[in-house]
């Protein structure tokens, strides 16, 4: 009997390197995913499908099964947590820096800081681990305008260039930890359908190779 195989893609910057690396495994979408509106596609493999959903909600899909397999940022699995999830596979793409920032020229105040941030879980852990009284104010998108608005003194958001952070007046202060995007595998999945599955992210495993050496 042959087995399906669904994998939950991150929509955004993310999309551009997983496809890549996905043809290499022999799954390429038969629609320009691109141009498309459709939520799931059918792949040049009949047991394969790809959904291609937001990065947040991948973990949700792939821990309860939605989908068997899912890639999305370590940032994002760091905030849902690991439950029900294996992580097999760092795909070494979309890398960025989870950092803290504030007000450029001005110190971390002392005592008690007001941090706005979409990464709550992660901001509290890490003020915590500092010893540092924290207040987290959640927000979902332009988290640099908090301290210059004065909603916070600090954000905790995912630095590149560090472009968007200069053009808004802020810096950065605290590697938190380096990221990039990962295969995520439905526990229950990885038992019932290893056979399927163990061949998709052995030849992921090999085209991240592949890349790292130098050309
Ligand atoms: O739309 P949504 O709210 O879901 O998220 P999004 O638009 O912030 O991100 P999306 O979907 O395009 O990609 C999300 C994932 O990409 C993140 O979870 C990271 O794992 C990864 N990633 C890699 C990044 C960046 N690089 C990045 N530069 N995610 C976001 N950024 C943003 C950052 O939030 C900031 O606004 O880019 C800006 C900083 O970039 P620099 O180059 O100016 O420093
Ligand atoms: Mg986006």
């Amino acid at each position: 009997m042959t087995q399906t195989v669904t994998i939950a893609l991150s929509k955004g910057r993310i999309l551009d390197e997983t496809l890549p690396l996905l043809a290499e495994a022999g799954v390429e979408p038969v629609d320009d995913i691109a141009r498309s509106r459709k939520l799931v596609f059918p792949t040049t493999r009949p047991d394969v499908r790809l959904l291609v959903i937001r990065a947040t909600d991948v973990p949700t899909y792939v821990q309860y099964g939605g989908a068997d397999l899912g890639v999305t940022g370590k940032d994002v699995l760091m905030e849902h947590g690991a439950e029900g999830l294996y992580e097999p596979l760092d795909l070494k793409i979309a890398c960025c820096r989870l950092m803290t920032a504030g007000r450029k020229d001005e110190q971390t105040p002392e005592g008690r800081v007001r941090v706005a941030t979409k990464f709550v879980n992660l901001a509290r852990q890490y003020y915590a681990r500092q010893g540092r009284q924290v207040d987290v104010i959640k927000l979902y998108g332009a988290m640099e305008l908090a301290p210059i608005l004065g909603l916070a003194d600090e954000i905790v958001d995912i630095v590149d260039t560090g472009n968007t952070l200069r053009a808004n007046g802020l810096e950065p202060r605290e590697l938190i930890c380096h990221i990039s995007s990962r295969l995520v595998v439905n526990r229950t999945a990885m038992k019932t359908k290893h056979r399927v599955l163990q061949p998709i992210i052995d030849d992921l495993g090999a085209a991240v190779a592949r890349r790292q050496v130098p050309a």
